[in-house]
């Protein structure tokens, strides 16, 4: 027994290689764990999640965005591109004319969140993960479908809920408020299992993050540290867009670069207009183990099974 499990691990780790073999220049979302299903909610009544996901190590990224206009806005129909991307507290510049588009990070602004994106810009970020980062022109194989199913009607009326079979999707709140204040108190955490900031704390300063316009704008992902559960950034720098409906919008989480510490509070409460787009908000996203993930568990445990006898 003991010699296999080294075996099956190695031969895990080699599948797991061929499964994304580096040759495939798709654009790598870091993500970590949350694990602990069925916590219980905060006292606000949020942070309880049945399941087990991955969420995105940071907010999603100019570098990344940019690979995905690059990949679906060479003809730009839903506006993924937004003019001020390329302004002073932008990070994207675009170049060529409409059907021939090519965007850019701009320099030093890579690995800054991405801004001036909708709630609509996001979900068709997450549906284009959700389809495997088809390169083509924004249709329902790339874009308009997949995580989201996006319809005029469905925009007006800010109905959109994520689908079912969902595989990337914009956090939603409580995937969002677990992964940001959850702390098991057995594990080190605040005595209720919650903290009251991101920052596995019941205080804060700005030397854990960039909020209270100390920095005077985005800065990039990662550039603070890290907190229970291997997150960046939910404490301010950009805003993020969840995917839970709030009154007329979506609900809005973490507080920004430029607002004071009580947006970062797990009691601020506050929402933003799906449609949108400005210079201090963004979005995370979150995975569904993969069902490849779990295939390949099984193959690992069926080389065990065989070396053993
Ligand atoms: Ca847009
Ligand atoms: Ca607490
Ligand atoms: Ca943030």
């Amino acid at each position: 027994m003991s010699k296999t499990a080294p075996i099956a691990l190695a031969a895990l780790a080699f599948m797991a290689g061929l499964a994304n073999p580096p040759a495939f220049a798709a654009t790598i979302i870091p993500t970590v764990p949350i694990g602990n299903p069925g916590n219980s909610p905060d006292t606000t009544g949020f942070g309880s999640v049945a399941y087990t996901y991955n969420i995105g190590a940071t907010e999603v990224t100019n570098a990344q965005y940019v690979a995905f206009l690059n990949a679906v806005a060479a003809t730009d129909t839903f506006n993924l591109y937004n003019s001020n991307m390329a302004g002073s507290t932008g990070g994207i510049a675009r170049s060529g004319s409409a059907g021939a588009y090519t965007y850019a990070s701009i320099s030093g602004r890579a690995n800054n969140p991405v801004s001036f994106v909708s709630f609509w810009d996001a979900t068709r970020f997450a549906n284009w993960l959700h389809n495997g980062q088809p390169t083509g022109p924004q249709s329902g194989s790339t874009t308009e479908d997949g995580a989201y199913t996006l319809t005029s009607a469905g925009i007006t009326a800010n109905s959109i809920t994520r689908n079912a079979s969902w595989q990337w999707a914009i956090t939603s709140e409580n995937e969002w408020y677990k992964a940001a204040y959850y702390q098991p108190a057995d594990q080190g955490g605040d005595s209720d299992g919650y903290w009251f900031y991101p920052t596995s704390s019941n205080s804060i300063s700005p030397t854990a993050a960039n909020y209270g316009n100390v920095i005077g704008g985005l800065t990039p992902v990662g550039s603070y540290p890290s907190y229970f559960y291997g997150v960046y950034d939910m404490a301010g720098n950009a805003f993020e867009r969840s995917d839970t409906i709030f009154g007329g919008g979506r609900r809005q989480l973490g507080g920004s670069w430029g607002t004071g510490e009580s947006f970062l509070q797990s009691v601020s409460l506050i929402g933003g207009g799906s449609g949108s787009e400005n210079g201090t908000v963004g979005f995370r996203v979150v995975q569904i183990p993969s069902p490849t993930a779990l295939s390949l568990v099984g193959l690992g445990g069926m080389i065990a099974t065989r070396r053993r006898r």
